[in-house]
């Protein structure tokens, strides 16, 4: 049969650089400056963030694929899934021993995956439409944190959100993700989460901050997306690399530091921005996690935690939990 393959845009062109334009307004003029980490993955960054998943200091990639291989049949047989709702599509090592367990299990009927990044979103849904004959194929194009309502509704369904990307949303951004995600289930769906633990400072820091300079170059790539897409003029060499661990937050901080003062222009829209010396702006929060909280967070939004898988050294977990 001919691989069914639907692709649904939420987003629509031109959007990005309106979003864009609206995230640089907001965040630029803020003190202290941020940026949302969604700025991150263009091409060179996706391609980077590629090379940071095999880096020796970047352990999460390799522990939650390591943890897929082991439980991918148990979760497939636990959630008898009909439909993989992926948020975040660029995962395909790990899409596909998912999608593989839940075709061994006879379930699978489905795949959906959701992702901001056009380009990311149409290499999974062909990659996996032609390794999958006969499994339909619904890709959306949408921002998981505004479309959640829109998604595709089709059996039973295990939504998949991997890679520990729930750590970039603040505590309260993760509460309304939860909770949006939890109105578009019904009893019987699933959701599998990639969650990042907490560990020696140590080993975290360096995680964000390899000894190769892959991250440092993935961190200063979104102030090249900012000049291309919005005209604007920042020297990315002159702002350094910044990864810290907030132990009272649990998180990993990625920042840019400006290594003079400097104003930057943008021509759309029409801006300036100054730097001090010194000056440092977010350009990513990746939250770590302890079972027992992330239990609560999980509860708190109407989910019951069904497994909590972790590797022997408890670097990273996956948590099942059904509604
Ligand atoms: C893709 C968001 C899970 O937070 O570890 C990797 C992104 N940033 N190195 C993470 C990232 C710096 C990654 N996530």
């Amino acid at each position: 049969p001919l691989p069914f393959l639907y692709t649904v845009d939420h987003i629509g062109p031109g959007h990005a650089r309106e979003a864009l334009a609206r995230d640089v307004l907001a965040g630029l003029t803020a003190c202290p400056k941020w940026l949302p980490p969604k700025w991150f993955y263009d091409a060179t960054g996706s391609a980077l963030f590629e090379r940071i998943t095999r880096l020796p200091e970047y352990y999460p990639f390799r522990r939650e694929l390591g943890l897929l291989r082991e439980h991918a049949p148990e979760i497939a047989r636990l959630t008898g899934a009909e439909n993989l709702v992926e948020l975040g599509s660029g995962t395909s090592e790990k899409t596909a021993l998912l999608l593989e367990a839940l075709r061994e299990a006879g379930t699978l009927r489905t795949y959906t995956p959701v992702d901001v990044d056009g380009e990311t979103l149409e290499a999974a849904a062909r990659r996996v439409s032609a390794a999958h004959p006969g499994l339909a194929v619904w890709a959306v194009r949408a921002d998981f944190e505004r479309h959640l309502a829109l998604l595709p509704r089709i059996g039973r369904r295990l939504v998949a959100f991997l890679g520990g990307t729930l750590g970039n949303l603040e505590e309260e951004a993760r509460a309304s993700f939860l909770a949006a995600l939890r109105e578009t289930l019904v009893p019987g769906d699933c959701l599998l989460l990639g969650a990042d633990l907490v560990k020696d400072t140590g080993r975290l820091v360096a995680a964000y901050d390899d000894a190769a300079g892959v991250t440092a170059a993935f961190n200063r790539n979104v102030l090249a997306v900012l000049n291309r897409e919005l005209g604007a003029d920042f020297a990315p060499e002159a702002f350094a690399h910044v990864a810290l661990y907030d132990a009272r937050r649990h998180r990993i901080e990625m920042r840019l530091r400006a290594t003079r003062t400097m104003r930057v222009r943008f021509r759309v829209p029409s801006l300036e921005v100054g730097f001090r010396a010194g000056e440092e702006m977010r350009t990513e929060i990746s939250a770590k996690f302890y079972r027992y909280l992330l239990e609560r967070e999980l509860a708190r939004a109407g989910y019951v935690p069904v497994r909590w898988y972790t590797d022997p050294g408890q670097d990273f977990a996956l948590a099942l939990a059904e509604v």
